[in-house]
């Protein structure tokens, strides 16, 4: 009896544990129509996603802008990087600043690197946010090129919380927007005047991506970054601004160049959003800020 009662046991923990991990999830959509994988908790296996890459020896490369008020958002960027990002693979931290004095000395793991690159400041959010395109775009011409295989661009007034590991690495990677994974595209915040370089025509779009993270192969990411400086630009010369800056670039070029990995809203929550039942670990979040005390004007 007791034999088979440890029989029984063990086939009911398998059955639980491994075919959950098997069939993944059936709440949520996981794969795009153009077959790239969307991540959510329990689609993959970390073990095995890890066992995959670690062997490749990897670099990769973060960047964070960081200019006036927001460096007070670095400490708590890294320390929590520390503990959940690229865990035991070698990352190197690019940190854009006009107030290098004021970054924290956080402590790295083994393998771990931190620059900090002196940039100007800006009062202008516009202004920062086509220079983020550009200044990424010539520091991966001038180094990242060299020092890395992927690139994450990072919004710094977030923190991880859970694991944000091998599973997100792919040619080129999005984020949907935490704000509108429930909605149908015709609800989505793109650009909407054809007179923009960003503009997206109501029957089209696939997701609705969060400007706060653009990752992949360091090459993938330079022509995304080049592509959406040069339309930037474009639009600023015939005096318009897209409508959510370079946020509806990203989307308008992830149009036509579609991600090879879709990380789900568990990869870009908000701290003032409360969980919902689709989304089981929040693995990085942006933080509820005061405007008033960390924005120019
Ligand atoms: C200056 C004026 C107004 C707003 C922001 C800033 C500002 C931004 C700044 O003074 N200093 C600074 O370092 N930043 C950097 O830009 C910083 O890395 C920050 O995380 C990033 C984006 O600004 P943020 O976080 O205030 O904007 P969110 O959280 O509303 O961002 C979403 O929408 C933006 C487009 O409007 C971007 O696409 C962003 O990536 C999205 O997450
Ligand atoms: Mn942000």
């Amino acid at each position: 009896l007791l034999i088979v009662g440890t029989i029984l046991l063990l086939g009911y923990v398998y059955f639980n544990f491994f075919s959950e991990r098997l069939n993944g999830r059936t709440d949520v959509v996981s794969v795009t129509p153009w077959l790239a994988p969307i991540v959510w908790e329990g689609t993959f296996d970390p073990v095995l996603v890890d066992n995959i890459y670690k062997p490749m020896n990897l670099t990769v490369a973060t960047t964070v802008f960081a200019i006036g008020k927001y460096v007070r958002f670095l400490q708590d960027f890294l320390e929590t990087a520390e503990k959940h990002f690229m865990v035991g693979f070698h990352v190197r931290y690019y940190v854009f600043t006009d107030r290098p004095h004021d970054v924290p000395s956080v402590n790295l793991s083994q393998g771990r690197h931190l620059s900090v690159i002196q940039v100007p400041g800006s009062n202008r959010w516009q202004e920062i946010s086509a220079r983020r395109m550009e200044i990424i775009q010539t520091t991966i011409e001038r180094q990242i090129r060299r020092e890395a295989d992927y690139i994450f661009c990072l919004d710094v007034d977030s923190k991880f919380h859970a694991r944000w590991g091998s599973e997100s690495l792919g040619r080129l990677v999005a984020v949907i927007h935490p704000g509108y994974y429930e909605q149908t595209r015709d609800r989505f915040p793109y650009e909407r005047r054809p007179a923009s370089t960003a503009y997206i025509p109501m029957d089209e779009g696939d997701y609705y991506y969060g400007g706060a993270m653009i990752g992949g192969f360091v090459e993938d990411v330079y022509t995304l970054t080049k592509v959406c400086r040069t339309r930037f630009e474009e639009d600023a010369g015939n005096s318009i601004e897209a409508a959510w800056q370079e946020e509806s670039h990203l989307n308008r070029y992830l149009l036509d160049n579609k991600p090879s990995k879709v990380l789900s809203p568990e990869y870009l929550w908000q701290d003032f959003k409360a969980k919902t039942k689709e989304v089981k670990v929040i693995r990085f979040s942006g933080v509820i800020k005061n405007y008033a005390d960390v924005r120019p004007n």
